[in-house]
């Protein structure tokens, strides 16, 4: 949209000040001290969720600042002191007129990119493979069922075994109560669907850098979709409380190259007892109107 293009040209230096504030050798991943602003955006949702910010964030302030500029012109002018006889005009059609439709036409100009971006995260475009995330007090598990539903259990590493944990894994700089003992793995530049439900409670799976966030409701099946186009680790949180331990069950994505996930996949359906080689696509059957 070229409306949003300027504004975003325009808010790009603006943008670059908080940008400023994030070390930007990190792949995005997590929340950091004194953040100001967004994680990273990693997904085109997640961009235009930034860029609806933007928009939000200039008429916001024009009208905060108009109605401020109002009020005190409005209180120097009409003072007791400077206007004794008050007016007596009740009605000024003009003025209803102007402070009814430009209400509307801002609320409009804010509509039209809210209801786009509102479609394009919730129209899941054509998958190339699902994920399902079930929630529970208080982990994720996870299936694959595209891959030969294999599962595993994602639960946070504790404060405590944590320094051991990351020595053993090999984890750099652990980020305490986002780790989990297994992480979701999908490959760059794919389109991913994501089902979610829950097995007790109300929880939600949430990804910041990919604009992602679902609530997994026991007995219903949601459903969203990401496209990463940045390898690289993602923490979320579950971000619906759901008890007592709601604030310790993270969400770790680790996005990886196509070939690494190949690799990962033929590793879990080993451990599984499946055979070890990823299954071809399945081929779902088109419907060839000409061929009638
Ligand atoms: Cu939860």
């Amino acid at each position: 949209m070229r409306f949003n293009n300027i504004l975003s040209t325009s808010l790009s230096g603006l943008a670059g000040l908080s940008l400023g504030m994030f070390p930007t050798s990190i792949l995005a991943s997590s929340a950091v001290p004194w953040q100001k602003g967004f994680q990273p955006a990693v997904t085109t949702v997640m961009e235009d969720v930034n860029e609806f910010h933007d928009l939000l964030l200039i008429v916001i302030t024009l009208i905060t600042v108009f109605v401020l500029v109002l009020l005190i012109y409005t209180m120097w002018k009409f003072s007791a002191k400077r206007n004794p006889v008050p007016s007596t005009t009740t009605h000024h059609a003009t003025l209803e007129m102007a402070w009814t439709i430009v209400p509307v036409i801002i609320l409009v100009v804010i509509a039209v990119p809210s209801f786009k971006l509102l479609y394009k995260s919730d129209v899941i475009p054509k998958a190339d493979m699902t994920i399902k995330a079930i929630g529970n007090q208080w982990n994720w598990g996870y299936e694959y069922p595209d891959h030969g539903k294999f599962s595993f259990v994602a639960s946070m590493v504790q404060d405590s075994d944590l320094t051991k944990w990351a020595k053993e894994n090999n984890v750099k700089n652990p980020k305490r109560l986002l780790e989990a003992d297994a992480e979701v793995v999908v490959p760059v530049d794919t389109t991913v669907r994501v089902q979610v439900t829950s097995n007790d409670v109300l929880h939600a799976w949430a990804v910041p850098a990919f604009g992602v966030k679902i609530d997994a409701v026991p007995g219903r099946l949601n459903q969203t979709w990401f496209n990463v186009n940045k390898v690289g680790t993602y923490y979320g949180q579950c971000s619906e409380l759901c008890g007592q331990l709601h604030g310790f069950m993270p969400i770790k994505v680790k996005v990886v190259s196509k070939a690494a996930f190949a690799d990962w996949v033929s590793e879990k359906r080993k451990a599984a007892g499946l055979k070890p080689f990823p299954p071809q696509r399945r081929n779902v059957a088109k419907l060839n109107n000409s061929a009638r």
